[in-house]
């Protein structure tokens, strides 16, 4: 009986095995191409931005069985793989993916985005399309117009007044004499009188000197004075600038994680950093702060660049820590500048010392940013951790990576603007485009002295973060 009604079901299954076959293929092959769409990279990022907004995990659960090929090992590979990241609680953790697809050694790739670089600048380029300028255009003669809410902020010493003097009658050049943005000028030290007179002659605007308080300036009480000066010897024995000036460590800490509790500050949302002797090449004829406002962007920079390894040996794997504690995985923003942190081609050797950062960072001495950024909780969560690390000290952790990490991280790439449209010095780099409003720099031109060329990381934030460089000039 047995051998019958198996030879039987044996035979109704072989009559019915094409139809059974047809069924599996729709419905198989729908849950095997479900299963694929987790790896597609659209469908991640909208599953992992929902995920991190819900905090809902229900969707992991089908491959997180621990069984066949998606259990958790495996699935944390591949994503890693695929898209580059994996945001879970306690399992936070990135990976660089060769997009590009770029071969050979760090020469030969430093060849191949120097060309690249060349090559983009060669686009002549004029003011951003993704907003109707001609709203944000100067005020006429006698017109009312409505600032944004912003101010030029100019951390400096008095015996700056010369050299800040000479940014800030460019800047008022190029671009504000045409609003008329209030100055706010911060220190440690309060301004001499001289200084203040000084600076009224530069420009119309309204100037508030601000002398920045102890609490917020000063080397916190939890670092170790002995760790720091042996630490500070041996950065200084590796010739790492300013390693042993506390001044310039405590400048680093406030610019990361102070300036915008300036109480001066406050009444502020946007700001634009100028520095002593930077230049400014190009006639802006549009308010860049209502630019920003218009487009919901929150930052915006013109120089991107590696930075010195040896000044941030932990700063990613302290982030990491930081990120795989409690539930901080929320913060990720899973459209952000990742990958741009992880680029190990150009210069392979620094991301084996920094534990896998690229250190390419926004210069952070040009800064048009929105302050209410950094004043939310992700970074100042993120800020906090690491100040109580004391490795602004016991290592020379400087605000633009910390700025750059942490926009990269907790930001939408698309809320950060390169303005490009800018021409910019900062000793020994430019940002110089092709753009009929700008004068007195050489287009292209990355750095005054050609051996710096291998610290430009520009390409790589636009090969490996900017969807469409054509979008938005
Ligand atoms: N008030 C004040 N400003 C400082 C101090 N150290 C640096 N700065 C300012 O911080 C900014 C960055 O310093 P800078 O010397 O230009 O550093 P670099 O651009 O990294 O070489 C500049 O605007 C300086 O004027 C300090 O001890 N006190
Ligand atoms: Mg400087």
């Amino acid at each position: 009986m047995i051998r019958a009604f198996s030879f039987r079901l044996r035979r109704r299954i072989l009559l019915l095995s094409p139809i059974l076959a047809v069924i599996i293929f729709i419905f198989g092959f729908g849950t095997l191409s479900a299963d694929h769409s987790y790896y597609n990279s659209e469908a991640i990022s909208t599953s992992f931005k929902s995920l991190s907004d819900k905090f809902d995990f229900t969707y992991l659960q089908n491959f997180a069985s621990g069984n066949g090929p998606y259990n958790r090992g495996n699935l944390k590979s591949a994503t890693l793989d695929q898209v580059g990241y994996i945001v879970e609680p306690n399992n936070v953790d990135f990976k660089f993916i060769n997009r590009r697809n770029l071969k050979g050694k760090p020469a030969e790739i430093l060849k191949i985005n120097e060309e690249r670089y060349k090559e983009i600048f060669k686009k002549e380029i004029t003011e951003p399309k993704d907003f109707d300028i001609d709203t944000i255009r100067p005020p006429k003669e006698g017109e009312n117009y409505v600032l944004a809410n912003a101010t030029i902020i100019a951390l400096v010493r008095n015996h700056e007044s010369s050299m800040i003097g000479k940014s800030i009658r460019q800047f008022e050049k190029k671009f504000n004499s045409k609003f008329n943005y209030p100055y706010t000028f911060l220190n440690d030290q309060p301004f001499a009188e001289s200084f203040k007179r000084r600076m009224a002659k530069y420009s119309n605007a309204p100037m508030e000197f601000v002398t920045i308080s102890p609490e917020l300036w000063n080397r916190p009480d939890f670092v170790d004075p002995e760790r720091q000066k042996k630490e500070m010897e041996i950065m200084d024995k590796h010739n790492i600038a300013y390693a042993k000036k506390e001044s310039y460590h405590n400048m680093c800490r406030f610019y990361s994680g102070n300036f915008y509790n300036v109480p001066e500050l406050q009444k502020y949302r946007y700001y634009w950093r100028i520095e002593p002797d930077v230049k400014f090449y190009t006639n802006i004829k549009y308010d860049v702060f209502k630019y920003l406002e218009g487009t919901k962007k929150v930052y915006g920079f013109t120089i991107n660049l590696y930075d010195i390894q040896e000044t941030v040996k932990t700063l990613w794997p302290e982030t990491l820590n930081f990120l795989n504690q409690k539930d901080n995985y929320k913060y990720v923003n899973v459209n952000g500048a990742h990958q741009w942190l992880l680029e190990n081609l150009q210069n392979p050797q620094i991301n084996k010392m920094t534990g896998g950062y690229s250190t390419c960072h926004f210069w952070s001495n040009f800064e048009i940013a929105d302050m209410d950024f950094f004043r939310g909780e992700a970074y100042n969560e993120w800020f906090k951790y690491l100040d109580s690390t004391g490795k602004f000290y016991y290592e020379r952790w400087g605000d633009a990576p910390i700025h750059s990490m942490g926009l990269a991280l907790f930001a939408d790439k698309k809320q950060i603007h390169w303005f490009r449209d800018i021409g910019y010095f900062h000793d020994p780099y430019y940002n110089c485009p092709r753009n009929p409003e700008t004068q007195l720099c050489e287009t292209s031109k990355f750095s005054k002295w050609e051996h710096l060329a291998d610290q430009n990381c520009m390409v790589n934030y636009i090969d490996n973060v900017m969807d469409d460089l054509d979008a938005i000039y």
